[in-house]
């Protein structure tokens, strides 16, 4: 990976067309956990042509913005956490179970039955992809074991740990096979870790260091307050980070704009890469370049500039594509403008 000072990167997701999927069914509920076959817009026959299009529309978009990291945009996805979540073996989502979302609302999800198992790579040929379309530093995204055991109602394990530690396994398998097929980095997205710390304490971390375990390729793990479009509420501060600072992951992807957190926390990060988010997106309005560089300026105070990564909050994936573009360009001209002032 050869990447510039404050490289930029998206924290994966990016806007899908309307033509594709249907935004406004998409952003009236809460992220599927199971399948949601009826946001897509084109026939069946159609919808795989139909995501391989939209996702060389999205690399290109972020190619074109000027940004250093390009992901898939996960086009392909309902939601970032179904499309790994529902390919496994040992849960059944034709009958689903219930699980509380993070705001609280009881959501349809899949029902453990047996052994969580990966019977096949799931996101190997999407990476494959992105990696024919692009020339620029590639990452993809994979949810993470804590999460996916705390959006699965559990008929099969002993307890939630247990099933956490078998979607670890296949994690982990799935990080080495992307790695092993070309992928530069690979994040692990744990948003619940905020939002049930006390769980994340007692055995998502151990779960989180599972899926980590031997790996040897790039890794960077998310964790947020939620989308801001579902989740309106940010709190002062997150309940969970200074833990991942033992965890063998290389960097850490925070949100920071919309919050404005306080960024003394970075302090105990100091080993960490930080995944830093200076796009709000709770607003369409498009930041100006001196804005996000302002926020990212926030971040040197307490760590240095060679180990920040200049990104969005969340993904952007409800986020209007004029907006999304623009805010792209906004990270873009911010590195440039941060770029000339620390040569
Ligand atoms: N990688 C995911 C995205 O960019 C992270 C979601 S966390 C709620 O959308």
């Amino acid at each position: 990976m050869s990447l510039p000072l404050l490289p930029t990167s998206l924290v994966g997701s990016y806007a899908q067309p309307e033509w594709l999927i249907d935004r406004a069914k998409l952003a009236g509920r809460f992220p599927p956990r199971v399948r949601a076959r009826e946001l897509w817009r084109p026939a069946p026959e159609h919808l795989a042509e139909a995501q391989d299009d939209a996702t060389r529309l999205a690399i290109r978009a972020q190619e074109d913005a000027g940004l250093d990291i390009v992901t898939d945009g996960e086009i392909r996805r309902e939601s970032y956490s179904n499309h790994f979540a529902t390919a496994l073996d040992g849960v059944d989502v034709d009958n689903p179970g219930t699980a509380l979302d993070r705001s609280g609302h009881p959501n349809p999800v899949p029902r453990i039955t047996g052994p969580i198992r990966r019977p096949h790579p799931v996101e190997v040929d999407d990476m494959r992809f992105l990696r024919a379309h692009t020339d620029r530093t590639i990452k993809m995204t994979v949810p993470g074991p804590f999460t996916m055991s705390q959006q699965a109602q559990n008929d099969h394990y002993p307890d939630a740990e247990a099933a956490a530690m078998d979607y670890a396994a296949a994690v982990n398998a799935e990080i080495r096979d992307l790695h092993a097929a070309g992928a530069d980095i690979v994040q692990i997205d744990e948003p619940y870790m905020q939002a049930r710390p006390d769980a994340a304490r007692a055995y998502g971390l151990a779960a989180l260091n599972a899926a980590l375990d031997g790996v040897t390729g790039t890794t960077a793990v998310h964790i947020c307050f939620g989308y801001a479009a579902i989740i309106h509420e940010r709190p002062e501060g997150y309940s969970f980070l200074p833990e991942l600072a033992g965890c063998p992951v290389d960097q850490v992807s925070i949100e920071t704009a919309q919050s404005g957190l306080d960024l003394g926390v970075l302090a105990d990060l100091s080993g960490k890469t930080i995944i830093l988010g200076v796009i709000d997106l709770s607003d369409p309005a498009v930041e100006t370049a001196e804005v996000v560089a302002a926020r990212t300026r926030r971040a040197f105070a307490h760590t240095t500039p060679e180990r920040v990564v200049i990104a969005t909050d969340c993904g952007m994936k409800y986020l209007p594509r004029a907006s999304a573009e623009g805010k792209m360009r906004a990270m873009s001209g911010a590195a440039a403008l941060l770029r000339a002032e620390l040569r």
